[in-house]
């Protein structure tokens, strides 16, 4: 059975839980606690070094990075491809799911932090870098179904993204992108959803 390190919220979990959901994979969920230390503990880092979460493990086979870990499973369980079969599509994919990563997550962590444990409104400056990252991405889906054009891992990292947006009440920052907004619905609709939007570890709602 696979299990999956995850302490709620993060975002970068909810991305690996949503590729669980979409290859529809049986996992054990492992709750860390950021409050409790669970991340620094000796066991964690023997785990996961870098003392962050997602890590999953597979029977013998221990991952961590959450970039890493959708590789392994799209690679492992190969039954639903989440990556096109063109080289140009595969990068497109990548450089995206990339993107959300190392730009879309960071901003949204800051405006969750800034809202939910610090308990602060957020500013039109935190609203104006969320939708900066937004354009980005409508940039990158243009006119196509999905950011690669087959629905693919890229997709998985932007459902999480929706998923805060709503969980902020701050989706209307897209208001005034209708391709983007459309797609996020389509996204709302897949199964992989679920996961993405397992901030705590109550079931999540359809
Ligand atoms: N590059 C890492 C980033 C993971 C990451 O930043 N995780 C955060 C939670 S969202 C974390 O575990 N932070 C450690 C801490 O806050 O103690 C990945 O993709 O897995």
């Amino acid at each position: 059975m696979i299990e999956i390190y995850y302490a709620p919220p993060s975002i970068y979990c909810r991305k690996v839980l949503a590729v669980l959901e979409e290859k529809d994979l049986d996992y054990e969920i492992k709750r860390l606690s950021f409050e409790a230390g669970d991340l620094e503990s000796e066991d964690y880092l023997k785990i996961n070094p870098n003392g962050e979460v997602p890590a999953l493990k597979d029977e013998d086979t221990v991952i961590y990075e959450s970039t890493a870990i959708i590789e392994y499973l799209n690679d492992e369980y190969p039954s639903e491809p989440l990556l096109p079969e063109d080289s140009a599509g595969r990068a497109q994919a990548r450089l995206v799911e990339d993107y959300c990563d190392l730009h879309v997550y960071p901003v949204l962590v800051d405006c969750y932090l800034k809202k939910e444990v610090q308990h602060e409104d957020l500013a039109d400056a935190d609203l104006a870098a969320v939708k900066q990252t937004m354009k980005r991405l409508d940039a990158y889906l243009g006119k196509k179904e999905f950011i690669a054009g087959a629905f693919s891992l890229a997709d998985c990292a932007a459902m999480p993204i929706v998923a805060t947006l709503e969980f902020l009440e701050i989706f209307d920052v897209v208001s005034d992108m209708p391709a983007l907004k459309a797609y996020f619905k389509r996204l709302k609709a897949r199964p992989g959803y679920k996961g993405a939007k397992m901030l705590s570890l109550e079931p999540a709602a359809s």
